[in-house]
């Protein structure tokens, strides 16, 4: 008899080009040895960072509400639900009502994906901004960055959080939201060292992984990062070891795209998806 498999769900648009969302979390989350199932929130030509433009945007809003239908009549159940980007406030109600279905003993993992470098995404606005907010109330574990973490607390944007800021901010966004645990990505408590703060709000621990810092942005690397993390909860990692994994998954994916500037639109994780085998039991 062959062990049981872990499932895990994950919410996020296909940007057909782009290497981000999907297509990182699909082999991220299958070479982890987990189940990955989809659901698309739209399908773009490309994502919409990088300068790209007169990209294509189907939304699958619509679609949402009879695929949850089917499933349901089908029994499935997922280990895991995991959202990234989002493509409207009535798309993330629709979202919180799937997942508010299919929750039951379901470790729930939420990227509120918004912006980045200080500044929303395109066609994200401080309205979207609530309606992701209550997508995350109940949430076992958020994953914004800085400036997702200005937005949802509604602040300025604070880059340099250093990490007596990131022991404030951590809590703030656990109480504010609503959240059960809260991660900071991106983090840089000083001018060696990236990578991701949390907090667990039943416990008041702080937890932490940090990785070399590597100079320069790279586009994907959240939806990189909250792949890992989820892919290491279901398989029953505890907090810290599953923010390594994901910290090291990561920064190990930016080392190999330094200097290749044909990778201008995303990073190379394929040549590391390897590494992967050797982070889970
Ligand atoms: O990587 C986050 C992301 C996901 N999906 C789309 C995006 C972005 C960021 O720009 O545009 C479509």
């Amino acid at each position: 008899m062959q062990t049981p498999m872990k499932r895990l769900l994950s919410v996020q648009d296909i940007s057909c080009f782009g290497k981000c969302s999907l297509t990182v979390a699909l082999p991220i989350v299958s070479a982890m040895g987990v189940e990955c199932a989809v659901l698309p929130t739209a399908v773009l030509s490309t994502h919409t960072g990088c300068g790209f433009r007169d990209y294509t945007f189907h939304d699958l809003t619509d679609d949402i509400p009879a695929i949850a239908r089917h499933w349901e009549s089908l029994g499935l159940t997922f280990h895991t639900l995991q959202s990234g980007y989002i493509g409207s406030a009535h798309q993330a109600e629709l979202v919180k009502a799937l997942f508010d279905r299919f929750g039951d003993g379901a470790i729930r993992v939420i990227d509120p994906v918004m912006g980045d470098g200080g500044q929303y995404y395109a066609s994200f606005d401080r309205e979207f901004t609530q309606s992701m907010k209550t997508l995350c109330r109940g949430a076992d574990v958020i994953v914004p960055n800085l400036t997702e973490v200005s937005f949802l607390l509604d602040i300025p944007y604070c880059p340099d959080a250093d990490e007596d800021a990131l022991r404030t901010l951590l809590p703030r966004l656990c109480e504010e939201v609503g959240c059960k645990a809260a991660v900071i990505t991106g983090a840089r408590p000083d001018c060696h060292r990236q990578g991701a703060a949390g907090y667990v709000a039943a416990t008041g621990e702080f937890v932490s992984a940090y990785n070399d810092h590597l100079a320069g942005t790279y586009h994907g690397t959240g939806d990189i990062f909250a792949a890992v993390l989820a892919g290491s909860l279901t398989r029953g990692l505890p907090l810290q070891k599953s923010l390594q994994n994901a910290v090291d998954f990561t920064v190990e994916c930016i080392r190999r795209t330094q200097g290749d500037d044909a990778h201008y639109y995303g990073v190379r994780f394929e040549e590391a998806l390897p590494r992967l085998l050797s982070m889970i039991p």
